[in-house]
């Protein structure tokens, strides 16, 4: 019997929604995640992976990296985008064409035309990492959507509402999946469930997650 569903099957796309502003892009970047995780090969190369303090001084379990004009960062501080990268001192690298192309095509499936993302964060989780719940408010740009891409060991994503108490949902990220979030949503509160331990044929031991935001 021929089975109904293949979760590695290229052609298995299909959009959920999540929200009134939100899409669930099941499979999007299944065909080109060979060439995306080339892409993010050559960033961390250049901006390589690190543990982040959070202003309260916590190192933060989750690894990131950035390419683009500018790049998320956290330190004691606080949080904010800057030019060059804390670690090298350098500009961040440039954000892959291949990898804004696909951000902007997502937004637009969504009903986002005109996403102009110019930083993409890069977020490496191991086995046990975890990102606690938050808000997406260092952007000056909270009218345009964030294009989320989730690479190798799927992850429980925890959705909630406007407050950081309430009822929140718990929903399978998968390898290949897109979330575009904008709108009423934008400002929802979420977080990641720490990483179950797996092994993935393109990623390892890990979880890698891309979000691309236009910040100004
Ligand atoms: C993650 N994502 O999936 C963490 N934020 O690893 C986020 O924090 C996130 O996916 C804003 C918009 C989309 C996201
Ligand atoms: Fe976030």
């Amino acid at each position: 019997m021929q089975d109904l569903f293949d979760i590695n099957d290229p052609d298995d796309v299909w959009p959920e929604t999540l929200g009134s502003g939100t899409t669930w892009i099941h499979g999007f970047l299944v065909a080109q995640a060979g060439q995306v995780m080339a892409d993010i090969a050559r960033v961390v190369a250049q901006a390589p992976y690190r543990h982040l303090s959070t202003p309260g001084g916590k190192r933060m379990s989750v690894a990131m990296s950035n390419c683009g004009t500018q790049g998320w960062v956290s330190d004691r501080a606080g949080y904010r985008y800057q030019t060059t990268d804390p670690h090298t001192a350098k500009p961040w690298p440039a954000m892959p064409p291949g990898l804004r192309a696909l951000a902007q095509q997502a937004a637009k499936d969504s009903g986002y035309d005109g996403f102009e993302p110019g930083v993409c964060l890069i977020n490496h989780y191991a086995p046990g990492a975890r990102m606690g719940l938050h808000q997406d408010r260092d952007e000056n740009n909270l009218t345009a959507p964030i294009v989320s891409f989730s690479l190798g060991l799927p992850a429980t994503f925890i959705w909630g509402g406007w407050q950081r108490t309430g009822t929140t949902r718990r929903i399978m990220l998968r390898h290949g999946d897109a979330v575009v979030w904008g709108g009423e949503d934008r400002l929802r509160f979420h977080g990641v469930a720490p990483l179950k331990d797996g092994e993935h044929a393109l990623t390892g031991r890990a979880r890698i997650n891309l979000t691309f935001r236009q910040i100004n």
